[in-house]
């Protein structure tokens, strides 16, 4: 199976560890296509086209979509919508935190599910039952 991780780069990277725990965890079901969002130091070496064009054919191959949004960050709700457009099974996670607000384009798409968790352990048991859905 190709997982599709999508979470914040240049919307912040205060959640970078975060994403990397939550890749390890995925990578027990497949592929993840997208391991370099965990990384401490992403390269800077493409161009923004490139980038954008390498993106979108990782996710046309994925099966599955999986979107930490608990920080805003453009690219990621753009991935969430041309995921929607291909059809994609997805899932979006978030954190509870005091004055951060998930768009309610997201929490109130029809396409998917939003789900909130307040520590890993919840949100890898989030991502498992939904990978085995
Ligand atoms: C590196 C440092 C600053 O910008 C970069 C660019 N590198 C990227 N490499 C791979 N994927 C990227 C990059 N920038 C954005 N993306 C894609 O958009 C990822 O798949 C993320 O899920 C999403 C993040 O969007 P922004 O708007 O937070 O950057």
């Amino acid at each position: 199976m190709n997982i599709y991780f999508s979470g914040s780069i240049r919307g912040g990277r205060q959640d970078a560890e975060l994403y990397k725990q939550l890749i390890e965890h995925l990578k027990q079901y497949g592929t993840v296509l997208t391991e370099h969002i965990g990384y401490e130091n992403i390269s800077h070496s493409k161009t923004d086209r490139e980038i954008h064009d390498e993106d979108m054919a990782w996710l046309r191959e994925s099966d599955i979509v999986i979107a930490e949004v608990t920080t805003p960050s453009l690219g990621v709700g753009y991935e969430i919508g041309r995921a929607v457009e291909m059809e994609k099974r997805i899932v979006c996670l978030y954190r509870n935190i005091d004055g951060s607000k998930v768009s309610a384009m997201l929490k109130g798409s029809p396409n998917f599910q939003c789900k909130s968790y307040q520590t890993i352990e919840e949100a890898k048991t989030i991502l498992s039952g939904f990978i085995s859905e």
